[in-house]
């Protein structure tokens, strides 16, 4: 293995993984009603496809949201475990919200980046992740201390593991293939609303 600037396990020598299979090993870590936030696109597309949760929120339409969500539930509802599952393209669009998550420095969130090296729903046109931007790196660079590329499976759920037990804030980032979404989430946002403010014990 290389040793990098980011560690032993560096963007271009962790394994490639499939978003959906990493997904699922999330979703079944989850015992004490987590509160999980999919961001555009596939990241929610799969996170619906392995069974909705009310504690669930599927963001749709604006890229980069997911890590400032699930910061301002993190903030609201501390004794809960938020985790955030973000694309590159979206997290390369709102890399502020990395700064502000290691200044708040939430013990309870967990952030997973999902790094295809693509905006695979627009058609596959290459982020800069694919060639220039180490995204660990830049995460390390905003004070995120504990950031990590998943070495494979193994480590995945290995540092999962670490971040639930409230050891965050934590950026997990995993490389991932060009396989499309296994579903696509029903896009209705006012219920998706709904049922996560319930979900997380905050309806009127
Ligand atoms: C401000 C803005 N620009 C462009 C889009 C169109 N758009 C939606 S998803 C997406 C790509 C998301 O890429 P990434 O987060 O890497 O996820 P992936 O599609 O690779 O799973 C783009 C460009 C948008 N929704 N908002």
């Amino acid at each position: 293995m290389t040793q990098t600037q980011t560690g032993a396990i560096g963007a271009h020598n962790a394994k490639v993984m499939n978003r959906y299979e990493l997904t699922k090993r999330v979703v079944n870590k989850l015992k004490r009603e987590e509160a999980v936030i999919g961001g555009i696109g596939n990241a929610n597309f799969d996170l619906w496809a392995c069974g909705q949760r009310p504690q669930n929120f599927y963001m749709l339409g604006s890229m980069g949201l997911a890590i400032p969500i699930a910061l301002g539930v993190a903030i609201a509802q501390p004794k809960r475990h938020v985790i955030a599952l973000e694309g590159d393209g979206s997290l390369l669009m709102q890399l502020g919200c990395l700064s502000t998550v290691a200044m708040r420095a939430p013990k309870n969130l967990t952030m997973i980046l999902w790094d295809n090296g693509v905006y695979q729903i627009t058609g596959g046109q290459p982020t800069p992740s694919a060639s220039t931007a180490d995204l660990v790196a830049i995460a390390r660079g905003s004070g995120i201390t504990n950031a990590a590329w998943a070495a494979d499976e193994d480590d995945f759920d290995r540092l999962i593991a670490t971040a639930l037990a409230d050891g965050g804030p934590s950026l997990i980032a995993a490389r991932i293939d060009g396989k499309p979404e296994v579903a696509t989430t029903e896009r209705d946002p006012v219920r998706i609303r709904a049922n996560f403010m319930h979900g997380i014990g905050v309806a009127s």
